[in-house]
């Protein structure tokens, strides 16, 4: 059994984790203490001293709780609280969550264990926790009235069972969903397979984060829960790019990353210079004969999504959405069109009645992320984030996978920017150039060869008329 000291010293492996003090000696007794995180720093992964050893993961800007073994049960203690997350630096928000942050801590278990579960509410409302994705018993399943009765503020229940399969998995409430999924309340658990799994391969990096979504209006910091689909934070794990920390692997690492989907919509989740196969969902493990290889795997909402692959290319490779909007911070969204549009003239007239206002998009929005326009306070900008080049122009779900041969087995610190070796960066053409051969516009094979040339394109403009007639 673990000691007090033996899980403070357990809780500092997690790194900047204090525990709450609110909680008397009595109740601690029985109860794990809960352990809160206040840092959205990536902790380092947290190898088990007790219980069946295993390969732990890292949880992308997040951590994973500690537990302490009762006769052989794996106890774990989780509050539901408000907490502030940093979403990036300059902005914070006002979500729900476990712990001290959003998502909650990531629980690792492995399979076979029997698994308690404490779960203190201390929200204003009540709550309840589904385990998605597990076998247990249906009244520990978590779905307020339906298996149990609802947590009341101040309660603390309990939840008991095996965890029957190895996988990836989530958790999340199931008592007022709307609200408290909008508010950010999920967390990740991963059940490590027993002994060599035929379906499950051993691996070096084994990350895993969440996907959610918030509607923070720009100066605001709490979302609008009853928000549908015009969503403008594109999260992992509550974090957005430049807030999401780059996966850092050794050349020639096998990585395992995995992905759930708690937003409203669906993402397409693109690697570059990388070949990965799905190797599982929260079904379990996927059968080989059933892999093949992918650069983009949509994960769809309720989904959740383990790819593999051979990190066999250094380099710093994107990682994000392929959906263009998922990797853009709030601002912008319903910004019109004007590329090609002078309106150099109107800003003038603009600029005597509000001074701030700046001339934007008619080369594109390239602008925005270069410029410092005004924003308000606790508001990122559209796209941002410096990288060796300049701006990377993103936000939201990107983050990189950093490729180096000098990173340490087990090291999971920045390594900072990749160092191209000379002569492999694009760059600027300086020689002669040719007119390019407008192949068109002499007619291909299969078209006759146009003789005289074009005459100059015209367009007239005709404005409708009250009869319709043009
Ligand atoms: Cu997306």
């Amino acid at each position: 059994m673990t000691s007090r000291r033996d899980f403070f010293k357990f809780a500092g492996i997690a790194g900047g984790a204090v525990a709450a003090s609110s909680v008397s000696r009595v109740a601690m007794a029985a109860l794990p203490e809960p352990v809160i995180q206040s840092s959205s720093n990536t902790m380092a992964p947290v190898v088990p001293n007790t219980g069946r050893p295993y390969n732990p993961v890292v949880t992308l800007n997040g951590w994973t709780l500690p537990w302490r073994m009762n006769q052989g049960v794996k106890e774990f203690h989780l509050v539901a609280e408000p907490v502030v997350r940093e979403m990036a630096p300059g902005m914070k928000a006002h979500l729900w969550g476990y712990n001290g942050q959003s998502p909650g801590p990531t629980i690792e278990v492995v399979e076979g264990d029997r698994v308690r579960i404490f779960v203190t509410n201390k929200l204003p409302e009540h709550t309840s926790i589904h385990w998605h994705g597990q076998r247990l018993p249906n009244g520990m399943d978590g779905v307020a009235g339906l298996t149990q009765p609802t947590i009341q503020p101040g309660d603390t229940f309990v939840y008991e069972f095996v965890a029957r399969r190895p996988g990836t998995f989530m958790y999340h409430p199931h008592a007022d969903e709307m609200v408290q999924m909008a508010m950010g309340m999920m967390g990740f658990w991963v059940t490590h397979p027993k002994a060599r799994h035929p379906l499950i391969d051993e691996v070096q990096r084994d990350f895993c984060f969440l996907l959610s979504a918030y509607d923070i209006e720009p100066g605001a910091a709490t979302p609008k829960v009853a928000e549908m689909t015009e969503f403008n934070m594109w999260t992992w794990n509550s974090r957005v790019f430049p807030g999401i920390d780059s996966l850092n692997v050794r050349l020639n690492d096998k990585v395992r990353i995995r992905i759930g989907n708690l937003s409203m919509t669906n993402h397409p989740m693109h690697v570059h210079g990388h070949e990965f196969v799905v190797t599982g969902t929260d079904g379990g493990p996927t059968p080989k004969s059933a892999r093949w290889p992918e650069v983009t795997t949509d994960v769809a909402v309720g989904q959740m999504r383990q790819i593999e692959f051979v990190a066999d290319e250094e380099g710093d490779w994107a990682f994000h959405c392929h959906k263009s909007h998922h990797t853009m911070n709030a601002m912008g969204h319903s910004v019109p069109t004007l590329i090609g549009v002078d309106h150099s003239g109107l800003a003038k007239k603009i600029n005597n009645l509000i001074p701030d206002y700046m001339a934007m998009g008619e080369r594109g929005m390239a602008d925005m992320a270069e410029m410092e326009m005004p924003i308000p306070d606790n508001t990122l900008p559209m796209m941002t984030g410096q990288g060796p080049f300049g701006s990377v122009e993103m936000g939201g779900m990107f983050s990189v996978l950093k490729v180096r041969r000098d990173q340490k087995p087990g090291d999971y610190k920045d390594p900072g920017w990749f160092k191209h070796p000379e002569g492999t960066v694009a760059r600027k053409y300086t020689g002669p150039i040719a007119e390019p051969a407008r192949f068109s516009a002499e007619g291909g094979q299969s078209m006759p060869r146009v003789r005289k040339p074009a005459a100059p394109t015209e367009v007239n403009v005709r404005k409708p008329t009250s009869h319709g007639e043009h």
